[in-house]
């Protein structure tokens, strides 16, 4: 078995102390410890359900206790798929409690991407919802994930759990719950967008992940006095951590949980619990500006809407200060670790323009060519990130670890971005080759490698497409080989495959053959880049 860990070299780790950051604090501790200061306020509201701290922290204890009985132990994993119900909070909390690492799969993953999960850290439990917001049920998904993973003994369900284990049933003894993890050790498993196949684990350690949150409230402005919306996946890093829920119930404010992200299901929430701030990708953003105009709703209690997750124009940030009333507030940030927000009183221009400067002063952010050396400020290069919330490795990948950090250190995020004075960053583009459909980070490789599973596939390169609201599309070029092959019936045979829709191809494009150069072959980047010119160049025809 693998431990996950997250080390910095220890001259980071002092450094990272002694500028108070790291403060030893843990997602027990600090729960415990909102729960005798504000034992009587509100912190979770979702559905019919309203929990006070001391509930949500009562149910996490109980959680725990029966996560103990069934015997699993602290390091132990356990993925989480649940969506955005207040038993986000007494699992993952209960996990936290127990000891074990929650690895957060979002609720649009299905067996293979699950499957995945589970076996690359080595989970040996799973928790779910019988169903989600859709009305998508996730027991015959654990049944087959069972089946698939030898190493998976826990299944428990919230709702009706059939064969599994009833979440409600969890008992326990609260004698038997360890003592608080080491602030330094991995409090859980993120998922990262995956930019070169399949999605990596990205462990993230008690401490350097409350700080990231910490310093977001201070930011953002979160207090005890604010009311965080989730709209977003809960499982997400962006309403996770940036300030997100978590940000929330560490100010001891209140969170409440929106089942989807519409402005019919959100707005009444925000009118009804005087909703202060929340989080949203570019897309949902630009939508809810335009429902704002015509909504019967008071929307006045919300101060500030963060937007992030892809990139937004300058028009249509523009667009959505004018119709929300609010501060609008960018953010750019990552599960990995960097994040880069606006500051509440910036000037329009800065707010309208960039994407951000970082949180800490202890960010360390380069920007390079392709050579790796500094690029003039100003100028678009790759970017670089090192600092007291960013990752120095991935979980259990060496092949992904050796290509995503530098010797010393910094993670290469992929991206491309310029730095302005006082060092707000503008994201130009991607280095890489995944698409960022609406805020959904897909790979292209991990795509290619689905559709090459098709017999009738004879090779296939995906792309990204500018796409008026979802940001970017994703196209499949495709060679066929054999029997006939239509484009409508790939598309349904990829829905088959087990994987989150947003990963099933917008539009499949059959061509003969891909274009090669003089000499020769030529690299996946540089095919995919050529298709992608050649269907702009074709759309600008139109
Ligand atoms: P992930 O690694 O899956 O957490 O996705 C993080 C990536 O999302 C970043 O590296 C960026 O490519 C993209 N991203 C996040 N926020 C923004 C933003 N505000 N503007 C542009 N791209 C963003
Ligand atoms: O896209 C992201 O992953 C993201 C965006 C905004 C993120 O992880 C975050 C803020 O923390």
């Amino acid at each position: 078995m693998t431990i996950p860990q997250q080390i910095w070299p220890e001259e980071f780790a002092a450094r990272y102390r002694a500028a108070g950051h790291w403060r030893g604090e843990t997602f027990p501790g600090f729960l415990r410890q909102r729960a005798a200061e504000r034992a009587e306020a509100i912190a979770v509201v979702g559905g019919e359900q309203r929990w006070t701290y001391a509930e949500l922290h009562a149910r996490a204890q109980q959680a725990a206790a029966g996560f103990v009985a069934l015997g699993i132990k602290p390091g132990e994993r356990v993925v989480v798929q649940i969506g955005n119900i207040p038993e986000f909070f007494s699992a993952v909390f209960g996990l936290f409690l127990a000891g074990a690492l929650p690895v957060y799969a979002l609720p649009a993953h299905r067996l293979t991407e699950v499957a995945h999960f589970v076996a690359k850290s080595e989970a040996v439990g799973y928790v779910i919802a019988e169903s989600g917001a859709d009305g998508f049920d996730y027991r015959p998904l654990a049944r087959e994930l069972k089946a698939a993973s030898p190493g998976l003994k826990h299944v428990v369900v919230i709702g009706e759990a059939e064969e599994f284990i009833p979440f409600a049933s969890l008992r326990g003894d609260p004698a038997s719950l360890p003592p608080d993890p080491d602030p330094q050790s991995v409090a859980f498993l993120q998922i990262s967008g995956g930019t070169t196949g399949l999605s990596k684990l990205i462990p993230r350690t008690h401490d350097d992940y409350i700080y990231s949150f910490r310093a977001s409230n201070e930011i953002c402005g979160v207090t005890q006095d604010s009311v965080w919306l989730t709209a977003l996946p809960a499982a997400h890093n962006f309403p996770m951590s940036s300030p997100g829920h978590m940000g929330a119930l560490y100010a001891g404010g209140r969170v409440v949980m929106s089942p989807t992200p519409s402005p019919e299901t959100a707005f009444p929430l925000i009118a009804r619990e005087g909703v202060t701030i929340t989080g949203l990708v570019p897309p949902l953003a630009l939508l809810w500006a335009q429902a704002a105009a015509k909504t019967a709703h008071d929307l006045s209690s919300l101060e500030v809407l963060l937007v992030g997750g892809a990139k937004l124009t300058p028009e249509a940030a523009r667009r959505i200060r004018a119709s929300l009333g609010c501060t609008l507030q960018q953010v750019f940030g990552m599960a990995e670790g960097l994040v880069n927000y606006t500051r509440l009183n910036d000037p329009e221009e800065i707010i309208v323009e960039t994407q951000g400067r970082p949180i800490s002063p202890d960010d360390e952010v380069l920007i390079v060519n392709d050579l790796g050396e500094p690029v003039p400020e100003g100028e678009p290069g790759y970017l670089l990130a090192r600092g007291p919330y960013t990752i120095r490795a991935y979980h259990n990948d060496e092949a992904a670890n050796a290509r995503a950090f530098t010797p010393d250190g910094f993670y290469r995020t992929g991206d491309v971005v310029k730095r302005l004075p006082g060092g707000y960053l503008v994201v130009q583009g991607r280095a890489g080759d995944h698409i960022n459909r609406a805020g959904e980070k897909i790979s292209a490789e991990e795509i290619e490698d689905h559709l090459l599973a098709h017999p009738n596939v004879f090779d296939a390169a995906v792309v990204s497409v500018p796409d008026d609201f979802l940001g970017e599309r994703s196209c499949a070029f495709v060679i066929p080989q054999g029997e006939k092959l239509r484009a409508a019936a790939l598309r349904a045979w990829m829905r088959g495959r087990a994987i989150a829709d947003f990963k099933v191809p917008d539009q499949i494009v059959l061509v003969d053959a891909f274009e090669t150069t003089a000499a020769g072959k030529i690299s996946r980047r540089e095919l995919r880049a050529r298709l992608r010119a050649r269907l702009l160049a074709e759309a600008a025809q139109d």
